[in-house]
């Protein structure tokens, strides 16, 4: 292969080489990698089985042995949907189509936000490819399918050792037909922190390249300077943009003045100035009642008649329902909501209860509950291979009104809680939350803004304080890493301002910025990092590798180097990958289209004197067996 590489290298081929050609020209070394695939996979399995998971459960609760049931989809006609339109007619022309449609639009998140909020977002690939087909067809009339970004970029390499690209790309070779939404933190991207613009921009290209058609970008403060970047990237990359505004508050209420309709009125105008193709409600707590989404919904269409408005709720307090249907009568043209069983409680509300409650009237959805019913099947039996990961709150709670926590962050904070033996004060954190929330002036609450609030309650509840004697101790407490960069600014500018005399007593002198944060980075290196990158992996690099490494330098060398060890864990089933092959099991995994290896687990040998085990395995009727040091 290195031979193949020179020769059809285009300065080889036009005879521009010098002597520096071997070493000036690092590309000639993405050699296939040689290490066996199979035995890579086997060595995975045998890790599990000596060691446990590498991935650690949130729970005690072991995947389910059910094996969910795919449903049936022959080849058939060709398929179609609101993509082809996209394609066809471009973003303008498609949100026209859109807003000029009767019926009312559904995006369905099961793929992304749904499993955010319930699962952890550790559903794998595998699984989304296993019900893809059948979704293409059973939700083709949808406006699209929530799929990508959030936190599923991050937990797919630091948690899933899975690679998310690959990801979008093959549910994009099984589902050709329904637009593929992702969430874009604005400046943030899908991480934490605030990223210089040109890797913004190149995260968003390449994203639009392999297949995601709409990006819905929010900023964490609804601060507009960063929601702009975010907004051109996708304009530039020729995406639907559906700006979203970050909803807290009430608007309803008239005692709650900070967030008014005005304010979000204000802030619609802009985002539509911009040059935004779809205006989306982002209700990440699930706070939007019905009658504040009457009355937003009211407010934005009149303001904006020929903007399609897309609202997205949680199901916390178990509203979302009604809060759709509310907003469906007041004009909104999309709603979203999840397979009925990935839907309630934190998740989205249930689309079979929107499409039963809009059947035969003139904002019918256009889907009908029995088509729904496979996947409603599959999902519920797939839910059970994540038991590890449930965060098992079997009931919606209306306190989701006075903490205000994202769906996402409010499973996530009690996994913690736990991990940190803090499970007994859970009424506590959520106390502590709503305090934090009042000590940092009312913020909008998501992230990574959201993680700010729960970092500071998390302090509060560990060490005993309450809102007095934060602000009495402001000048002395050591207060989380990620608090002290919100007050310096690192996040942008809050609606309102800064808290004082709060933030100058935690600065204490430190440096802090007004302004965009991203406007005073420089210009990330991509070449440098693509060679650094090559120093580590014999694995082909892609433009989008260095992406992944861009945005999060660490997890991404700790996922290349666990899958220079173990191949590409993602094609391994759920249950094996979480829990390991019992002894006496077989599974078939697909390396590669057409490619299946049939293992058999075998036995687990005794500890020997050098602290390592034998694990014996039956690949594909022929015997193997590996050693394994035992880290117990
Ligand atoms: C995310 O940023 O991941 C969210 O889901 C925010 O609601
Ligand atoms: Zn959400």
């Amino acid at each position: 292969p290195f031979l193949q590489n020179v020769l059809t290298h285009p300065k080889f081929v036009a005879g521009d080489i010098t002597t520096g050609f071997v070493d000036g020209t690092p590309e000639l070394f993405d050699l296939p990698t040689r290490r066996n695939r199979a035995q890579r996979l086997l060595r995975f399995l045998a890790e599990v089985a000596v060691n446990g998971p590498t991935t650690p459960w949130a729970t005690r609760n072991p995947p389910a042995r059910i094996d969910p049931e795919i449903p049936d989809t022959r080849e058939g006609a060709r398929l179609s949907g609101w993509r082809d339109l996209l394609r066809d007619k471009g973003p303008k022309a498609f949100a026209a189509a859109v807003r000029a449609h009767p019926g009312l639009l559904l995006t369905d998140t099961t793929w992304r936000d749904a499993h955010q909020s319930l699962l952890a977002t550790r559903v794998r690939t595998i699984d989304l490819l296993a019900i893809a087909p059948a979704t293409a067809r059973v939700l083709a009339p949808a406006f699209s399918l929530e799929m990508w970004g959030g936190a599923t970029f991050d937990v797919a390499l630091r948690f899933l050792r899975e690679d998310p690209w690959d990801r979008l790309e093959r549910l994009r070779a099984l589902v050709p037909n329904i637009p593929f939404q992702m969430l874009l933190r604005g400046a943030n991207a899908v991480g934490y922190t605030n990223y210089p613009d040109n890797v913004v921009r190149r995260f968003v290209r390449l994203s639009a390249e392999r297949g995601v058609d709409v990006f819905r970008i929010f900023d964490c403060l609804n601060y507009t300077e960063n929601l702009k970047l975010g907004v051109d990237a996708v304009g530039e990359a020729g995406g639907v943009i559906e700006a979203a505004l970050c909803y807290t508050g009430d608007v309803a209420d008239p005692g709650r003045t900070k967030y008014s309709l005005q304010y979000y009125v204000d802030l619609a105008g802009k985002l539509v100035e911009m040059g935004t193709h779809v205006l989306a409600i982002k209700d990440m707590a699930g706070l939007l009642r019905p009658r504040a989404a009457m009355m937003l919904v009211e407010a934005l269409r009149a303001a904006h008649p020929d903007v399609p408005i897309h609202v997205h709720t949680h199901d916390t307090a178990g509203t979302g329902v009604a809060s759709m249907l509310a907003a469906s009568l007041a004009g909104a043209d999309i709603v979203d909501a999840a397979i009925t069983a990935m839907a309630g409680v934190t998740s989205q509300p249930a689309l079979g209860a929107i499409v039963a409650a809009l059947h035969g009237s003139e904002r019918d959805t256009g889907l009908a509950i029995a088509d729904l019913q496979p996947l409603g099947n599959y999902w519920e039996q797939a839910r059970g291979l994540y038991a590890p990961f449930e965060a098992g709150n079997l009931s919606g709670s209306a306190d989701v009104y006075l903490h205000e926590m994202p769906g996402g962050q409010l499973t996530n904070l009690q996994f913690q809680a736990n991990a940190l033996g803090l499970a007994s004060r859970w009424p506590a954190i959520k106390r502590a939350y709503a305090a934090a929330n009042r000590l940092l002036g009312d913020v909008i609450k998501v992230t990574p803004s959201s993680k700010v609030v729960g970092d500071l309650a998390q302090f509060m509840v560990q060490n005993d304080l309450d809102e007095a004697a934060v602000l009495a101790q402001a000048d002395t407490l050591s207060f989380p890493s990620f608090v002290v960069e919100f007050f310096q600014g690192h996040l942008g500018q809050p609606y309102g301002g800064f808290p004082e005399p709060l933030r100058t007593k935690v600065l204490r002198g430190r440096p802090s910025f007004d302004g965009r944060p991203g406007a005073a980075l420089p210009d990330f290196d991509f070449d440098a990092l693509a060679a650094e990158l090559r120093k580590l992996t014999t694995m082909p690099l892609r433009d989008v590798d260095v992406v992944s490494a861009a945005l999060y330098p660490s997890v991404f060398r700790d996922y290349l180097a666990f899958r220079t060890q173990f191949a590409d864990v993602s094609r391994l089933p759920t249950r094996a990958f979480f829990a390991g092959l019992p002894v006496g099991e077989e599974l078939s995994v697909e390396i590669e289209q057409g490619k299946t290896l049939i293992v058999r687990m075998k036995a687990v040998g005794e500890l020997g004197p050098d602290g390592q085990r034998d694990v014996f395995f039956e690949l594909n009727g022929q015997p193997r067996s590996l050693r394994i040091p035992d880290k117990s």
